[in-house]
Formats: C-alpha cells, structure tokens, sequence
C-alpha cells in the first residue's frame, strides 16, 4: 500500500467527505513545495505557474460554502485584476454577491497549504464541523475568468475540484469580476422578492442600460474616452454598447484583449491612479477638455481624468467619484419629498484624500466613517447606512441601498410632479447601480448620468475641492507582520517607536498626515503621505520610507537613495 493510501485509511473523519474522488484530484495537483498561499484582501493571488493546486482546492471549498448555504450559489472568480498578467488569482463570491465571510478564509489558507491528500482532506473535514456542513446536500456554483493566458488551465483545475463535490456548475466564460458578483446575486433571488434581475449576461446589461435610458437627458456632443487596460473590461463595453442607444458616444481604447503581455501594461485604472499620469497610449488621443477614465483588468475599478486648455491632466479619482455621487444622492433623497428620508453616509480609507474628507463632512454635512483597506470593510460599513457610498481612492466602489430604503422607495407615494420625477431616477439609479461589489462600468454609467443631470463637465467636477498632493511608497521589509495597526490603519500600534516619529515629523508641515501599514496583498509595507504642496508631501513620504524600511530590518546601507532619514 502506498503512503497516501495508508495515510488515507487512517483517517477517522466526522463527516461524510468523498476521500476517494477527493484524493485522486489532489494527487493530479499537488501541492509545490516551499510555496505558502494566504486568503487576503482580495483572494488568493500567485504567480501562475505556482496556482493550479490552489484553485483545484479552491472548487471544492466553494462546493462546500454551497452546502452551508443551503444550496445556494457561489461565485468564484479568476482574476489577478490589476496585477501583471503572469500572475492569477481566485475569490470566493457569497450568496448575495458579496465577498467570502472572513471567518472562512483562515481555513481557505490552512486547506490550501495542506502539503499532502491526507492533510487537505483533514482541514476539509475541519471546516465541516465547524461550521456544522452538512455534506449530503447538493452544491452549486457559477464561475467566471479573465483574459490571462493562464486561464483555461486553472478553470480545469478548478472543474476538477467541482467534479469531485459533484457540483452543479455554471461556465460563465470570460467575464468582468462585477459581472460575476452580479451573476451570483441574481442566481440566488430570482423569483424571490429581492430579485436582482435577469441571472444572465444578457440580463446584466439590459438592466444597466434600460436604467440608462430611463435617467439620461439630452447629452452634449463629445464622447467618452474609455481605457480598457487591454483586458476583460473590453469585451463587456462592446457588449454594452450594443444595449445603449446612439446617445452614448465613447470611444475604447486598449482593448487588444488576447495579445500577450499588453494587459495593465502601462495602461488601465492602476497605473493612472499610481502613476497619476495620462497612459502613453492617451496622449494624442484624449483632447482637452474631454473626460477620459480608465478600467483596471477586471473592471472593477475607474479613474477618470481631463487635460485642461494647458494640457495639463487632471486625475478625478475613486475619492472624486464618491463625492459626486454622495454629493448628488444627499440632493435627490431631498427632493423626493419622504417622511422619513433615508440617512446618506460615506465610507473611505485612510487613503482618502484630506480634502475629499473635509467636503463631505464640512461642505456637505455627511456622515462619514473610515475603515480598514479592503472591499470587504467598506461594503460591511456601508451597509450601516440607509444609503452608503464607499469607494476607495484607488476607484473601487459602488453604493448600498439598505432593505428598509429600498420598501421606503418602493412604498413612497409622491405628493407633487417633481417628487415623482425624482422618486423615478432615484428607482432608475438603483438598477443602474451594480450594488454587489465596485463595478467600473456601472460606477462609469452612474458618473455620466451624474454629470448630464448637473450639467457639469470634468473641470466643474473637480472644482467640488482640490486634492492635497500625496505620495504613495512601497517599502520592502523583513516581514510586515512587524507591522501593526489600530484606528482603521491610520495609526501603528507597533513598532510603536516608528509611530512617534511619524507623529513628529507629519506636525512639521501644513496638512499634513500620512501612515503606514502592511500591504494585505503582497510582502510590504505602504507608506502614504499628503500635505500642502507637492514638494512637502513627497518630502514627507520619503522621511517616512526611509525610516519604515529601517524598522524593516533592512540593511541601511542598502537604503534605495530617494528615502530619507
Ligand atoms: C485588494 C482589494 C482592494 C485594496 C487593495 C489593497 C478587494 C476586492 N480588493 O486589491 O480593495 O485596495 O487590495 O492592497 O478587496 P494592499 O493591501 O496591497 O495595499
Ligand atoms: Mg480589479
């Protein structure tokens, strides 16, 4: 007898796992040795080459999290999103659209890094009685991926580990991550009373655009410049544009799709917002004055920018965005005439820009609240208020409508023509809104409706208040576990020394502020900072890296010269 089969026969189980089906799979992909997986912020992301095992095993946890659910459907999504293209990912999808609950992702790690058959199948097993799964129950799952060459390859690993749960399985191709949260959602409510909508492709962009139609008004000429980072969000904008009427006018550009090394390359929502340039492939093409944005790999993040007369550009990033909208929806509940309007509040991260801040909570009286990093703080923050907007300044956002809000709309009966007129598009602008999970292309469609409505072009957006010049450092590091946080990350609880000195040194310079913490995606710490001007901000930072990477444990000597100590 083979050590695995031996291993396999010691096993004492408490529920009810098919070992033999289980076991044959692992074996087909096990596990590479001295590689270590972590279910974080956004997944489990890797270099390709290294993924395949991690998404067999992601398949079967998804049938299980099926199970739990009373057979409801799960999502899983293939995406590295704005990462390089030799690099993949895989995200659990809830019921509802929304990210895996986090009680789950210690055990996605731990089953992930089972290093042998017997090992995985124990965590399974240790999964299942804690949260009391009952294996004997049917399992469903809709999955998605994105353009990266390794895609099909992890999409049989991971049909390997569906067919060894005996899933019912739903292929939904190459789709945006946006579209699969939606796809989740509608799956799971059709004929119920929180129907989402149609559970299909088709379905996702008829309610997009039919919301469209019903809120846009006569449009100015000019059309949309739209970067589509050479990935999925391509596909789903020509597919789109098929759905919206002539009115809409944009123009796509990096949509080279399936030409190697071409996605996020020097274009796409990341490299804008990182960079805070104008992609190389933009110049020439955007004109002054026109409004330009940018989707990241998967679409589920937008920048928006202009040149202005100068042809000087102008970033209107995930902050801007949250203050058009929050700004606009504050307006609108006003003018529907309710009893009892629902409450508008705002959910940001330590990364949101000082300035956007202070327009919320001073210019416009909202409500505001600021968690960790993550789309899994935000929506859970949201979700707080009747209506809540979180984006983070990175463009990742989309806005929640509470159960009570939505009876509230749909119970409202409007006492004059203009509570009408505005109880619709507020209605409208809830189909419009992808509310599942930040969706570019539902956040972009909004931005535009926003915008006709108002009558604002780029620069009368902007102007709502200026951004403090900021910078944004990675610092390598010994090991960002040394790195703790408190107040929503805004703060280091440890090394607590660090922390005093960036207390000093931030007191130095008008508005002033910055932090660090560790990345919750790759080994390192960011180290983020704003103030008055450019120079003192970009000062600041650099202060702050070079004594983060010191802390870091890192050689001083090897000290990369721009960080200052
Ligand atoms: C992931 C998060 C994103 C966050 C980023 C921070 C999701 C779906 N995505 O991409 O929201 O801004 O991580 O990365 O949650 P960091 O921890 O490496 O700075
Ligand atoms: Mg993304």
């Amino acid at each position: 007898m083979s050590n695995t089969a031996q291993a396999l026969k010691s096993l004492q189980l408490r529920n009810n796992l098919p070992i033999a089906a289980l076991a044959a799979a692992c074996e087909q992909y096990p596990k590479p040795e001295g590689h270590l997986y972590s279910y974080g912020t956004a997944g489990f992301r890797s270099h390709s080459k290294w993924f395949e095992p991690v998404v067999f095993r992601v398949g079967v946890i998804a049938a299980l999290r099926s199970k739990r659910h009373s057979s409801k459907f799960i999502g899983v999504m293939i995406t590295a999103s704005h990462n390089p293209e030799d690099d993949n990912g895989v995200k659990i999808v809830d019921p509802r659209g929304e990210m895996l609950q986090t009680e789950w992702e210690p055990y996605c790690t731990k089953i992930a890094n089972a290093p042998d058959p017997a090992s995985f199948i124990t965590a399974l097993d240790d999964l299942c009685t804690k949260f009391k799964i009952d294996v004997s129950k049917r399992s469903k799952v809709v999955y998605a991926y994105d353009t990266r060459p390794s895609c099909p390859a992890l999409v049989k690993a991971l049909q390997l580990g569906l067919a060894a749960m005996e899933t019912e399985t739903i292929n939904e191709g190459v789709r945006t991550t946006p579209q699969l949260h939606y796809m989740t959602r509608a799956l799971n409510t059709q004929g119920t009373k929180d129907d989402y909508g149609e559970p299909s492709i088709p379905g996702y962009y008829k309610k997009l655009s039919s919301a469209w139609k019903r809120l846009i008004r006569r449009r100015e000429e000019g059309s949309l410049l739209i970067d589509c980072a050479n990935g999925v969000g391509a596909i789903a904008m020509k597919e789109l544009l098929e759905y919206l009427s002539d009115d809409f006018k944009a123009t796509l550009v990096n949509t080279d799709v399936f030409v190697p090394g071409v996605l996020n390359n020097m274009c796409g929502a990341d490299y804008v917002k990182t960079k805070q340039e104008l992609p190389p492939s933009l110049k020439g093409v955007l004109k002054a004055g026109q409004r330009g944005c940018s989707l990241d790999g998967d679409a589920d993040r937008l920048m928006y920018y202009y040149l202005d007369e100068k042809n000087i550009f102008h970033m209107l990033d995930g902050d801007k965005i949250s203050a058009l909208i929050a700004g606009y929806l504050v307006e609108k509940v006003k003018l529907c005439g309710f009893k009892e309007p629902p409450r508008v509040g705002v959910v940001q991260t330590a990364y949101a820009n000082g300035n956007s801040t202070k327009y919320m909570q001073k210019t416009k009286a909202l409500p505001l609240v600021c968690v960790s990093t993550g789309v899994k703080h935000l929506h859970h923050a949201a979700e707080k208020f009747g209506i809540g907007v979180y984006f983070e300044a990175n463009g990742h956002g989309t806005v929640l409508f509470s159960s009570d809000t939505l009876e509230n709309i749909r119970k409202h009966e409007p006492q004059t023509p203009t509570q009408d007129d505005n109880t619709k598009d507020l209605k409208a602008l809830i189909d419009l809104i992808n509310s599942t999970v930040g969706d570019a292309i539902s956040d972009m469609l909004l931005v535009e409706v926003i915008l006709n409505h108002l009558r604002y072009d780029a620069r009368a957006w902007d102007s709502l208040y200026t951004d403090l010049p900021n910078k944004l450092v990675k610092v390598n590091v010994k090991n960002r576990a040394d790195f703790q946080t408190e107040v929503a990350e805004r703060r280091l609880t440890h090394p607590a020394e660090l922390q005093r000195f960036v207390d000093s040194q931030v007191a130095k310079y008008p508005d002033g502020r910055g932090f660090i913490r560790p990345s919750g995606t790759e080994d390192a710490v960011r180290v983020y900072a704003e103030a008055a001007s450019k120079f003192e901000a970009e000062q600041l930072a650099n202060y702050l890296a070079g004594w983060t990477y010191d802390f870091g444990g890192m050689d001083p000597a090897q000290r990369p010269k721009e960080y200052l100590r």
